[in-house]
Order: C-alpha cells, then sequence, then structure tokens
C-alpha cells in the first residue's frame, strides 16, 4: 500500500539539539513523502493517552517529566507524518533500537543518541498503532494528500 502512514516524533531533546532538518531529510532522501507536521508543546494528558501501554511502567514518570517538562519550562516536539509504501516497518529501521546503545550506527539512535530517556525520535511500532496516533495528534484536515510535481509534468 503506498498509501501507508505512520508517526514520527522529534522529541525535545531533538528539537533542542537542532537535529529537526537531518531527520526530516533522511525520510525525505528515503523518498517517503511528508503529509503532516506540527509543532508543539505536549500536555500530559495527550502523552499518557500517547503511551497508553506505558502508563504503568516504572521508568513513565522519567518519560512524562522528559517529553512534557523537563528541565525547560516548554518542551517542545515536532509531529510528523509520513505517507508510502511499508513506511512503518522501514521508519523502525529507520529509527534503530529503543536503547541507542543497542542502536546500530546509521540508524537515528545510532548516530544521535547514547541514552535510552533521551533517544530523540518516537516512531509508531504497527500499522494499528500509526492509525490510533496519528488520530491522537492530527486532525484529518492537517494531513494534505498533495500530488508530486513529477508525476503532472508534460513533456514536449
Ligand atoms: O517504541 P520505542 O520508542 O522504541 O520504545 P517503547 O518501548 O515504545 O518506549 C517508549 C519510550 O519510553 C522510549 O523511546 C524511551 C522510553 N523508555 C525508557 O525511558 N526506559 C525504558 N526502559 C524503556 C523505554
Ligand atoms: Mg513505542
Amino acid at each position: 500500500d503506498v498509501r501507508e502512514r505512520t508517526l514520527i516524533a522529534v522529541k525535545p531533546d531533538g528539537v533542542q539539539r537542532r537535529l529537526v532538518g537531518q531527520i526530516i531529510q533522511r525520510f525525505e532522501q528515503r523518498g517517503f513523502k511528508l503529509v503532516g507536521l506540527k509543532m508543539l508543546q505536549v500536555s500530559d494528558d495527550l502523552l499518557s493517552q500517547h503511551y497508553c501501554e506505558l502508563r504503568t511502567k516504572p521508568f513513565y514518570p522519567r518519560l512524562q517529566e522528559y517529553m512534557t517538562s523537563g528541565p525547560l519550562l516548554s518542551c517542545v516536539e515536532y509531529l510528523i507524518v509520513w505517507e508510502g509504501h511499508k513506511v512503518v516497518q522501514a521508519s523502525r529501521t529507520m529509527v534503530g533500537h529503543t536503547n541507542p546503545l543497542e542502536a546500530q550506527a546509521g540508524t537515528i539512535r545510532g548516530d544521535f543518541s547514547f541514552h535510552i530517556s533521551r533517544n530523540v525520535v518516537h516512531a509508531s511500532d504497527s500499522l494499528e498503532g500509526a492509525q490510533r496516533e496519528i488520530q491522537l495528534w492530527f486532525q484529518k484536515k492537517e494531513l494534505l494528500n498533495w500530488d508530486c510535481f513529477d508525476q503532472t509534468l508534460t513533456c514536449e
């Protein structure tokens, strides 16, 4: 399905470290299509809906502090929706292992991070998860179904 979609988030450490451009570049370079993009401050409520399966884990308070308040009062993140064939699986590979110590060089986490609590990006881990997360963070009208210029070019 070339219309498969996934959610990638650049977490507050990625934004603070000015990595947003490089992260977007990797997905563009791979050939995926950007269909949604926004910058926001995440609330505790939306974060706990996003991570509904992790709310009871011992590391959740640390995760919540990092994503919503952290050492700074205003934590900003970018939410990005990418579209393309097998984009969910491909983006998990591009992002790398949850723990940067296990992540291969060449992956985003393997190249840009060294600690599990500062692993720079989020990527949906399944088709169902992607659909749920995209619905949580985006309204339908915020996702754009644009045509590629090179597909509409008429040659003489
Ligand atoms: O999907 P992914 O981000 O790779 O991992 P999850 O198991 O969904 O955990 C979400 C998030 O929680 C992870 O990116 C970092 C944080 N975390 C943690 O701080 N400590 C752990 N032991 C496990 C996860
Ligand atoms: Mg996950």
